[in-house]
């Protein structure tokens, strides 16, 4: 298999291992009381969200540059023959994901591209499997994932009115028929190695198509780790490749963006020598890095069906010529690396926080333990007057921490009020409220300047509501702040500071499909000219978009709100227990129920105890420690 393929495979074996490593985690952390079940829940999100993880290219360009090709050279070569149709004209009609969904059978599903005049958006068709066709690839199968395949190309030919009604106006206006793609959208699963390691590829069609499908633009390629745009050699950089650069990638994916010149076979000219050839190549390459205004190195000449060729046929040298290498490799390390290392990152550190909070409560029982023993330690030999002493100061410091916990209880209440205002403006109902207002005034709007302005000012609501949220989360923090403080100084419960929260990143996100929504609404209006459903299901894209941004900001308010309340509690309780313990040691042996040195001689036991959970913690976490420490970057661990 080639590099990219192999490095996508250690991966997903990488996360495998992790997958394994945290599911026997949370088996044995059943017993390692107290807040197991705290740690349970968190390790569990983690193992969840590690098992939906994907890596996704999405590749992009005219018609006929050869995405089609190079995703058969660099993915599919091992099947030794051509998988994706790729021919001259246009190939690829409708937009194709490829990817392997574990537990579902081989099958090209295909989305009848009446569908169009559904007001639903593409992502909520998928919940209707009625209204797909599904054709099954059996495993293994080529001759039939090729005729799968061969389903993209499919076209019909509608009278030009009928074409109309679904986005599709005719080149020539005077045609009585157009011709058009068959089908909307198709996905493709189909067990690959590469693609079970949770690979997803999509393929597009040139730009018409790709300007049609909101989802496309609004989701699946600025939503994809990596966006491949393909030039071809023999073209150039022509206007409509400048349009779809444009329009479709330059403004997303700062990283993460290949620009691949290929058909380079076309300038192996016989009659010239090897050394003028690769100086052509170069000077192909700086002009379009000139013509994108993008670094020189950030362009990769290759040739797809050169390279696809020489794989099938094993033949070295061509494999070179075609240098698909190079744009292997880049694509290995950058994307497949680097979303590796984000993931092994993010991983850690919650992993770490989850742990430590149990962690710190463990470490606060050692701590109390050695405290009492030392307590009691210093009554040997004292007389009954000194131990009553003891025992009042105890009583003492009983009522103060009591006293404390009645404020903390006001604070809470306090906190528990603002941050259910912060949800409620995070909330479904209050979102659904301004999508119906939206969609009213988008129903009734005959220009774009109405449209505008009834997305703007959902966006500017949503926007508001987050902000709120931070607001409130800014309250809260502080509160609890002084909460941890004033615990610290006075109970001696140690826990820093508390972790702060901002859904700036949701409220970057909500400006980002704000403004590619505004970008495409516009250039969409001049194609529809105005048309109704094309509109309204655009505007059902962007709703869907932004009420997910919404949902993702509502859940990580109240996880933060765990974060940030759930230490202290838990601190609390054990800080209550300890006062227990102190006193009841005490008061038995006021009593004389018990002698000293049996207390002291069973709070070592407890201290012992407590040291043994520490250390078999560490012991479950080592496993986990060392696959993410094996590739989370050093800088980032030790801010960690
Ligand atoms: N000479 C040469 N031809 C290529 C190369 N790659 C693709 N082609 C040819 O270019 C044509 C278009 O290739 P496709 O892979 O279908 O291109 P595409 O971008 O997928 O096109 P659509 O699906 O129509 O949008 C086909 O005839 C290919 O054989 C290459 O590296 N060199
Ligand atoms: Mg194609």
């Amino acid at each position: 298999m080639a590099v990219l393929g192999e490095r996508i495979a250690s991966y997903g074996d990488w996360r495998r291992d992790l997958v394994a490593a945290l599911r026997r985690y949370v088996e044995r952390v059943a017993d390692l009381e107290p807040g197991e079940s705290a740690v349970r829940a968190g390790v569990g999100e983690l193992i969840e969200r590690l098992a939906t993880e994907r890596v996704s290219i999405a590749l992009v360009a005219e018609f006929s540059r050869g995405k089609s090709e190079l995703l058969n050279a660099l993915f599919f070569s091992d099947s030794k023959e051509r998988i994706v149709p790729s021919s001259a004209g246009r190939t690829t009609m409708c937009p194709t994901e490829i990817g392997f969904e574990p537990g579902r059978a081989g099958s090209i599903r295909l989305l009848p591209i009446e569908t169009r005049r559904r007001s639903e958006s593409l992502r909520e068709l998928r919940d209707f499997p009625e209204i797909w066709e599904e054709f099954a690839i059996p495993d293994g199968d080529a001759e039939t994932l090729r005729a799968a395949f061969a389903m993209v190309q499919q076209t019909r030919v509608l009278g030009r009115q009928a074409a109309a009604a679904l986005g599709f106006g005719g080149d020539d206006e005077d045609d009585d028929f157009v011709e058009i793609p068959r089908w909307r959208h198709a996905v493709v699963n189909f067990h690959h190695p590469v693609l079970a390691q949770g690979l997803v590829l999509i393929d597009t069609p040139g730009l018409n198509a790709i300007g049609a499908e909101p989802e496309l633009t609004l989701r699946l390629i600025p939503e994809s780790d990596a966006v491949v745009f393909v030039l071809a050699a023999d073209t150039g950089v022509t206007a409509s490749d400048l349009e779809v650069w444009r329009r479709y990638i330059s403004i997303h994916h700062g990283l993460g963006r290949f620009v691949v010149l290929n058909k380079i076979d076309g300038l192996w000219d016989e009659l010239r020598t090897p050394g003028e050839i690769d100086a052509e190549i170069a000077r192909q390459v700086e002009a379009v890095a000139a013509a994108l205004g993008i670094e020189p190195t950030r362009v990769f000449p290759v040739s797809a069906q050169k390279g696809l060729v020489a794989r099938i046929q094993g033949d070295a040298q061509l494999l070179a010529r075609s240098r698909i290498k190079r744009l292997e490799a880049a694509l290995a390390s950058e994307l497949v690396g680097r979303q590796q290392e984000i993931i092994a990152n993010k991983i850690l550190r919650e992993f770490e926080a989850v742990v430590s909070a149990q962690r710190t409560v463990l470490a606060a029982r050692r701590r109390g333990a050695l405290e009492q023993a030392a307590e009691l330690e210093g009554l040997r030999g004292r007389n009954i007057g000194r131990v009553q002493y003891m025992q009042s100061r105890i009583q003492g410091e009983r009522s103060e921490f009591e006293s404390s916990l009645r404020r903390l209880h006001g604070v809470r209440a306090v906190c528990s009020k603002h941050a259910r205002a912060a949800l409620e403006r995070l909330g479904g109902r209050r979102f659904e409220g301004a999508a119906d207002a939206a969609r009213t005034q988008v129903a009734a709007s005959h220009f774009l300047p109405g449209l505008r302005a009834a997305s703007m000012t959902l966006f500017a609501q949503l926007r508001d509501d987050l902000s709120a949220a931070d607001g409130v989360a800014t309250e809260i923090g502080t509160l609890m702040a002084t909460m941890y403080r004033d615990f610290s100084r006075d109970h001696g419960i140690a826990l820093g500071l508390p972790v702060l929260m901002s859904l700036r990143r949701h409220r970057d996100e909500l400006d980002r499909i704000e403004k590619v929504h505004l970008r495409h609404l516009g250039a969409l209006w001049l194609v529809s000219f105005g048309r109704r459903e094309l509109m309204q299901r655009f505007f059902e894209t962007v709703l869907k978009q932004a009420e997910d941004v919404r949902r993702s900001a509502g859940r990580e308010f109240q996880s933060w709100l765990r974060t940030v309340l759930g230490p202290l509690e838990a601190h609390v309780r054990e800080h209550q227990s300890q006062l227990r313990r102190r006193l009841e040691s005490i008061d038995r042996v006021v009593e004389a129920a018990d002698s000293l040195e049996e207390r002291i001689a069973e709070i070592v036991q407890l201290r012992l105890a407590v040291e043994q959970r520490l250390e078999f913690a560490d012991q479950l976490a080592a496993p986990v420690r060392r696959l993410l420490r094996e590739l989370a970057s050093t800088a980032e661990v030790a801010t960690a």
